[in-house]
């Protein structure tokens, strides 16, 4: 078997575990038609894009949304994005997978947006196949169609777009800032990657990983290991966004820690687009208050103490 051969047997593997129904056995779909099946539905534009709400630890206010792709074959059974976008990496279809998504996600953003409206930024996330060309010239176009400003998008990569290439990624992150956009540094804390990298890249925000979180209740090694994030990014004049927020008290450490921005299950889980509209003109005061008492007083001795708003 080839390598090629290999990855996709892998994948069509894979893809079939997500279609074992709960009673184990195989779901009506066949394995190898996925790649036929990813194909229809991308021509079909079927996939759809849910948004999860990101939130402001001091104002409790929704201050962007991260784009997911979604994907329901017609007998109504999701398929889990863990299979389906490790599959279209396989099929070659990332691409149209990712151009899909950016167009959806831009064009349900602009709508959003009304004049005095304070601004969002919408996260998309960028497979480390699409960084190309080809990529920096969709990212343009994109821009101009939906007259989306740029400075509003975010563009979420992997710390593995660095291990292949990395001076070819470094030139494409440049240009995509010479647009306008942001760039975050997605699953940051396990790409194992050497710190130094991250004084070349026009980074804006560190995506702290939701295994390190999840730790955060459990451990305290993984407290001090946020801690000292949190400081780096200061130094180097990072945003940081803390995401798989799951329980009030990973929500608590955090905000004690000085973290500025959460995503998780606790807060708001993705959802479809008309849902989201309606979220993000909600607060996250709900869960905020019984984290911190009073939800003014708490953010104001929070943000008096927290080493990240002190450097700022
Ligand atoms: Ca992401």
């Amino acid at each position: 078997m080839t390598s090629t051969q290999h990855q996709t047997y892998s994948a069509s593997r894979s893809f079939a575990r997500s279609h074992m129904r709960s009673d184990g056995r195989s779901a009506d779909r066949p394995a190898f038609r996925i790649e036929r099946e990813l194909a229809v539905a991308l021509d079909l534009e079927a996939i759809s894009v849910h948004y999860q709400p990101q939130y402001d630890v001091a104002t409790g206010r929704c201050c962007g949304v991260e784009a997911l792709a979604r994907w329901m074959l017609p007998t109504g059974e999701n398929v889990a994005p863990s299979a389906f976008i490790p599959a279209a990496e396989q099929f070659g279809m990332i691409h149209a997978l990712g151009r899909l998504i950016l167009k959806k996600a831009c064009e349900t953003m602009s709508s959003w947006c009304s004049p005095g409206a304070e601004p969002l930024t919408l996260s998309v996330n960028v497979s480390t196949l699409q960084i190309d060309a080809a990529f920096s010239r969709l990212l343009e176009k994109t821009l101009k169609q939906f007259s989306f400003p740029a400075r509003q998008l975010e563009l979420e990569i992997t710390e593995s777009a660095l291990i292949v290439n990395p001076e070819r990624t470094i030139d494409y992150l440049n240009d995509w800032k010479k647009l306008g956009v942001r760039i975050a540094i997605d699953d940051f804390g396990t790409g194992y990657s050497s710190l130094n990298y991250l004084t070349r890249l026009p980074v804006d925000r560190l995506k702290i990983d939701r295994s390190l979180v999840q730790r955060l209740a459990l451990d305290f090694k993984s407290v001090s290991i946020m801690r000292l994030i949190l400081a780096l990014a200061t130094e180097l004049g990072f945003d940081v966004i803390a995401e798989g927020v799951e329980t009030k008290q990973e929500l608590r450490i955090l905000a004690d820690l000085g973290c500025p921005k959460v995503q998780g299950y606790l807060l708001g889980r993705p959802m479809p687009a008309r849902q989201a509209q309606i979220a993000l003109t909600k607060t996250c005061r709900d869960v905020i208050k019984p984290t911190f008492g009073d939800p003014v007083a708490g953010r104001e001795s929070h943000a008096t103490r927290s080493p990240v708003n002190m450097a700022r």
